[in-house]
């Protein structure tokens, strides 16, 4: 079959290792990839803030709720960074929204877990930031230019929120024997939800082969998941925490010998919508768009008054 002039270009670029950039030519298939990937992405983020939000009221100290909500903003700041790099993709951010509130696009499986006790806030900063900064690190050289921009900065973030969610378990892990056991409660939960934010293993992974063929993503799903756990295994030492899976072994190297079976029926329940908390985020989403009509409303309104006032003004000259 014959290449076109503007396929071969880009077939050039992403054997160069170089990056694609909005305007450029690129497959229609390359497109709706990063379309996907970068809305079901910045879905994360704004769903994201929910588990933590619902702790800042009751943060055990000024200090600590300080750090929860700038956390929290920080993940607006990356939902937002994320819409507008796929906005340059072609797509406007009312319809990512619109899919997101009808129950019809993705978003991270890990968002869908309650956060019953504080020492969720330290496990979900060690646990799920750790795993986001493990998948995402790579995604900095993700060959779409705005994606792998949008990436460097979030890193950058995301590593402020992995030490500060360690640094509420360390505390926990210092204090009382009631605190300990609530740290490890919550690793307990987590550990298993935050390897499954990897995605599926890779002989299941519909959409690896050809991402990777992009330069998209760097690594296989289960690649990054056994650098993550290689990752948590000293940390988790430091802290005096136990990973629970008692088949984990790492070799002399400190790579993965073995672990047990993730449970694949439940990461493919929180897909279909019936995780402990699906209903409820989406729901809260749903009155928060609603809440914040006014916002919209409001800024509309300034921007038409200052079009026209900018239309009077040309008339005038
Ligand atoms: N949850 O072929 P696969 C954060 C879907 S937020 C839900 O391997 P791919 C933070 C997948 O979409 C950071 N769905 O797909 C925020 C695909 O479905 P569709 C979140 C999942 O794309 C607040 C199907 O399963 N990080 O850090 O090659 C507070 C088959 O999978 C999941 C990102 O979004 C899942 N866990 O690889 C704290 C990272 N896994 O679309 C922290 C960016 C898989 O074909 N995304 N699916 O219907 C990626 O790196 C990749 O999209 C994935 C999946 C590795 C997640």
């Amino acid at each position: 079959m014959d290449v076109t002039p503007e396929q071969r270009h880009f077939d050039e670029v992403i054997a160069a290792d170089s990056r694609i950039e909005p305007r450029d030519w690129m497959p229609e298939a390359y497109r709706k990839t990063l379309i996907r990937q970068i809305s079901q992405h910045a879905h994360s983020e704004i769903i994201g803030m929910q588990p933590e939000a619902n702790w800042i009221t009751r943060a055990p100290s000024l200090k600590r709720k300080a750090i929860l909500m700038a956390k929290v903003q920080d993940e607006a700041g990356h939902g937002l960074y994320l819409y507008s790099a796929a906005q340059t993709l072609g797509i406007t951010r009312d319809a990512m929204t619109d899919a997101l509130l009808a129950g019809k696009a993705r978003y991270s499986s890990i968002f869908n877990y309650p956060t019953p006790t504080w020492a969720d806030m330290g496990a979900i900063g060690w646990l799920v930031d750790g795993a986001a900064i493990c998948n995402q690190v790579p995604l900095c050289r993700a060959s779409y230019g705005p994606y792998g921009r949008a990436m460097v900065r979030i890193c950058k973030e995301e590593s402020f929120h992995q030490r500060q969610g360690f640094e509420i378990l360390l505390e926990l892990m210092n204090g009382t024997p009631a605190q300990r056991e609530m740290a490890q409660d919550a690793v307990d939960r987590w550990y298993w939800p935050s390897l499954m934010m990897f995605g599926p293993p890779d002989d299941d992974s519909p959409n690896s082969a050809q991402s990777m063929a992009w330069n998209i993503k760097r690594f296989s799903n289960d690649e990054l998941r056994n650098r993550f756990v290689e990752m948590l295994v000293p940390q988790a030492e430091a802290l005096g925490i136990v990973l629970p899976d008692p088949e984990l072994t790492l070799d002399t190297d400190g790579k993965v010998a073995h672990m047990s079976e993730i449970d694949w029926t439940e990461f493919h329940e929180v897909l279909a919508g019936n995780g402990p908390c699906n209903a409820q985020r989406i729901q809260h989403r749903r009155q928060a768009h609603e809440d914040g009509a006014w916002v919209r409303e409001a800024a509309a309104a300034y921007a038409a008054k200052r079009a026209s006032a900018r239309g009077a003004s040309e008339v005038a000259a």
